[in-house]
């Protein structure tokens, strides 16, 4: 297939209408992007995150696994919006504050197809998702002018800012490519300064091992000790780098709050009425129950009690002690470990470390009790 079967115009208006706040056409494969990936996963920036180099091949060349694909619609919903926290404390960063967006993004891409095949695009012809096809989608975005890619490595759009979640209909039909968006970071360095881990180590360029989103998210097991102070408050992903950004202030949607913001923005029941102590004491039945439909489920039952722990101990308030000593006789050793370190930020000389010392099992847990109490 080449020629559009429906007139573009239309197909920016459908898209619109389908709740996309930009809609942009562009190439289908990463460009000069793809080179930027393989040296980042050659560097091995993308720590533990394996799918990544599984997908390497698939990723540089949608046309492997999309036969025919030209191009792609790319699509972006700005979800600016007020910083979020736990009653207590505990932030979670603004992405994954209301329902999942691989859901409710992903039932847009869907309807949009839907709508777009009834209009006479040919049943089948397109592959579209969000985070979840083997595609670069900052590449795609930034190819089809959705925003530029900027120092913090996000796809900043000049005039909505750098909240977008990002989507993209691959098709095979010849779209023809909008310009690249105007703005560019200029003589800011903000979100580098800015960033409490030193993770962005070049201008567009994240480490993603130092990173807290893949610490607090991705990573399994324990959090190497000299990111745990960094982490400050945050319980789920970080906002740091896009906070700090001038482009920020553009977002229509920043200060829209209640019922004013859209549904899937506003804030889950677990971030609007759980503390940091409830994370931490959730078992499995009331994690299954409760986190289902929420971006907060990637981290894991596991890791989000680990990193409850550790924003309980960077808090270092004394009424979080009771929860911690309860929690250091927790049958996972990640939560243990975690809850060790805590501990030992509040108060070395707790007595309930010692004696946990004396019966832990987990070397991995036995060091952490060892360093707590020095
Ligand atoms: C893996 C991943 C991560 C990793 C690694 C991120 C990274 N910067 O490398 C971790 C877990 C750390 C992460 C964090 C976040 N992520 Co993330 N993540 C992804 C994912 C699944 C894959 C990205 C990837 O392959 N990274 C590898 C690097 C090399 O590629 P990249 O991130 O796309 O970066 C591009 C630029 O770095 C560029 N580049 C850099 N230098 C140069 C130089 C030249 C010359 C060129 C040409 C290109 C270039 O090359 C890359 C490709 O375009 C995508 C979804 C997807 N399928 O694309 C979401 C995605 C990138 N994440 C997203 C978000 C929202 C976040 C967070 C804001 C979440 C949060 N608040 O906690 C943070 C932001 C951290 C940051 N500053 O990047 C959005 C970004 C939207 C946007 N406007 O840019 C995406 C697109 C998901 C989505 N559907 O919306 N993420
Ligand atoms: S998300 Fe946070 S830790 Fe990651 S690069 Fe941005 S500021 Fe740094
Ligand atoms: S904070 Fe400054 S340097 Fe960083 S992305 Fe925004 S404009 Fe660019």
């Amino acid at each position: 297939m080449s020629a559009p079967p429906l007139p573009v115009d239309a197909i920016r208006e459908i898209a619109a209408a389908c709740g996309f706040d930009l809609v942009r056409f562009g190439p289908a494969d990463p460009g000069e992007h793809g080179d930027h990936f393989v040296r980042w996963l050659a560097a091995g920036r993308h720590g533990e995150m394996r799918y990544l180099e599984r997908n390497r091949e698939r990723i540089l060349d949608p046309g492997a696994w999309r036969p025919g694909v030209r191009s792609a619609i790319a699509l972006a919903v700005d979800y600016g919006g007020p910083a979020a926290a736990l009653p207590g404390g505990g932030r979670v960063a603004r992405y994954a504050v209301g329902r999942d967006y691989h859901r409710w993004l992903r039932a847009r891409v869907f309807a949009l197809r839907e709508r777009l095949e009834a209009a006479g695009l040919p049943r089948g012809s397109t592959s579209g998702g969000t985070d979840a096809l083997p595609v670069l989608e900052r590449a795609l975005a930034a190819r089809a002018g959705i925003g530029f890619l900027a120092r913090s490595a996000m796809v900043i759009s000049p005039a909505v800012g750098p909240y977008l979640l990002l989507a993209e209909l691959l098709t095979g039909m010849e779209l023809p490519p909008d310009p690249p968006s105007p703005g560019a970071c200029g003589t800011c360095r903000a979100c580098i300064a800015a960033c409490p881990t030193g993770a962005i180590v070049a201008p567009g360029e994240v480490d993603a091992r130092r990173c807290l989103s893949y610490t607090t998210i991705e990573l399994r097991g324990f959090v190497p000790r000299d990111l745990r102070e960094s982490q400050r408050d945050w319980l789920f992903g970080c906002d740091v780098c896009l906070e700090v950004c001038p482009f920020a202030r553009k977002s229509p949607r920043q200060h829209l709050c209640g019922e004013a913001r859209p549904a899937e923005l506003r804030p889950h029941r677990i971030v609007a009425t759980w503390t940091l102590a409830d994370v931490l004491a959730m078992d499995e039945a009331r994690y299954a129950a409760e986190f289902t439909g929420t971006a907060l489920r990637r981290a894991t039952r596991s890791g989000l009690r680990r990193n409850a722990a550790v924003v309980l101990g960077n808090r270092g308030d004394d009424a979080a002690v009771p929860a911690l000593v309860a929690a250091l006789a927790d049958a996972d050793p990640v939560v243990r470990g975690h809850v060790a370190w805590a501990l030992g930020r509040i108060d070395g000389r707790q007595p309930a470390l010692a004696a946990a010392h004396a019966t832990e099992p987990d070397p991995r847990v036995r060091a952490e009790l060892e360093s707590a109490m020095d």
